[in-house]
């Protein structure tokens, strides 16, 4: 039982341990940012909070919140506690509008990074033995070189090959016995696909067993077709650059929700909203503080990603709390005429209905004073040569489909196998062209 964690003292240490544990190193980082950061010592002083008013983890409530746009504004180096000097490594997101995000790590926090990585691969069954084909982007993206860090820590061999070159990479995977696929899982399915063309079956030609998907929201019907496609058991990884990059949070061989780092970061889910903090169970947006990060240090960050935590202990013997799949940021929430709508939902519907392929857009427009919704959607090989009657049927029962999950009825668009533009990093699944119109 023991060789299933990569740090047994921290992943099966008692609630009460851990939460010790957090209420330390949380007096221990308040008082540090304000010591060391004009923009948490003014944030904290108008607030009307000194650091030795933390004296249980819910006083955490009382400090404000960190938002992107304190990031920004605060871009490049406004928020570091260190001195440049200190700083030996910088990643960045390109976030969609202004300036980048950008981390920065010290010694320590590379160390941090390495160590919640190994163990992150470690509890989806990555032993030194492995061959890892790293197809995450490796720059500035987290996700590569996160990735790296960690294979190296346990001592697996890592391939870093980077996005791109899709028959090459199968190639690789082929020549070089990859036991784990890392990428996104848009990617995955790519890759998948590109396999099919090629006539090469990964439960023949590969040695792939295990799969680590993140850096976008991805469905329970998404994973099964990964898992049914390239032979493998598919892992839910979650991380972003704010707080270290991925190896936040993963999930075990149970899926049932990704366990926290909790002895390295403080969860909390509010209501993004009013700013509440709710329960466990309830759905809202995650907001971390990172509690052992040294460069860039943060106060209850809000990701503006949206799950649920569950507390109860795992089947695994983990302790620490549990981040349902993200279900979609709150900033990627779309209001189509006046309805809610998660990309996560539409996904749900068109991952149903064997006749498409993985791949859609959602492609919004306002040539006049409606909203006008569209789902193209892919056909499979065999389904694109059906009838056109036959595809009318389908289409009204995507519709349907739809209609009952959002109330929307969008005009359907069946496209043929590969019209649809792939990417090696994240997904652009969404078209919004509305901007600007009426
Ligand atoms: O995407 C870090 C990462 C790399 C995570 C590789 C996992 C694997 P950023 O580019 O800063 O960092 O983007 C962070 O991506 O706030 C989420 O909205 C989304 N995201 C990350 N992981 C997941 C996941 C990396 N497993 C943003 N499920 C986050 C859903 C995810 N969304």
């Amino acid at each position: 039982m023991a060789d299933i964690y990569w740090n047994k003292k921290f992943e099966t240490a008692t609630t009460d341990e851990l939460r010790k544990h957090q209420l330390q190193l949380l007096k221990e980082k308040v008082k540090f940012c304000y010591e060391n950061t004009a923009f948490y010592r003014n944030r904290l002083k108008s607030a009307g909070i000194s650091p030795s008013d933390i004296k249980t983890l819910e006083d955490a409530q009382k400090i404000p919140f960190t938002v992107k746009d304190d990031l920004r504004d605060n871009y490049p180096f406004g928020m570091l506690a260190v001195h440049l000097d200190n700083i030996v490594e910088i990643h960045a997101s390109s976030g969609t509008t202004g300036n980048p995000i950008v981390g920065a790590y010290t010694t320590n926090d590379m160390d941090v990074w390495a160590e919640l990585m190994a163990r992150s691969l470690y509890a989806t069954g990555v032993r030194r033995q492995d061959v890892i084909h790293n197809a995450y982007g490796y720059g500035l993206f987290t996700g590569g070189l996160g990735f790296h860090y960690g294979a190296q820590k346990i001592g697996s061999t890592i391939i870093p090959v980077s996005g791109g070159m899709t028959q090459r990479q199968i190639k690789l995977m082929k020549d070089l016995g990859s036991t784990v696929l890392c990428c996104t899982p848009s990617y995955a399915i790519y890759l998948a696909e590109a396999m099919n063309k090629e006539g090469v079956d990964p439960r023949k030609d590969l040695k792939l067993k295990i799969g680590n998907f993140g850096a976008e929201p991805w469905s329970e019907r998404i994973r099964e077709r990964i898992e049914n496609d390239l032979g493998i058991e598919a892992f839910d990884i979650y991380g972003l650059t704010e707080l270290c990059g991925p190896g936040v949070s993963v999930e075990c061989n149970k899926h049932n929700g990704l366990h926290i780092w909790e002895d390295h970061f403080l969860v909390e889910i509010i209501d993004p909203k009013t700013g509440d903090v709710l329960p466990a169970g309830e759905e809202g947006e995650l907001v971390f503080t990172p509690l052992t990060k040294t460069g860039f240090p943060l106060l209850r960050f809000r990701t503006r990603d949206i799950s649920v935590i569950e507390t109860e202990k795992c089947d695994c013997g983990r302790t620490h709390s549990r981040m349902m799949r993200i279900r979609g940021r709150s900033d990627d929430m779309l209001i189509i005429r006046g309805v809610n709508v998660f990309p996560s939902q539409i996904e749900y519907v068109i991952m149903g209905f064997p006749e498409l392929a993985a791949q859609y857009q959602i492609i919004l427009d306002r040539p006049e004073a409606l909203d006008v919704f569209t789902i193209k959607a892919e056909l499979t090989e065999q389904t694109s040569k059906s009838t056109q009657e036959e595809l009318n049927v389908l289409k009204r029962r995507i519709r349907q489909k739809v209609n009952n999950i959002t109330g929307l009825s969008p005009i359907i668009e069946l496209v043929k196998p590969g019209e649809i533009p792939r990417t090696v990093g994240k997904a652009k699944r969404v078209l919004d062209l509305r901007s600007g119109k009426i």
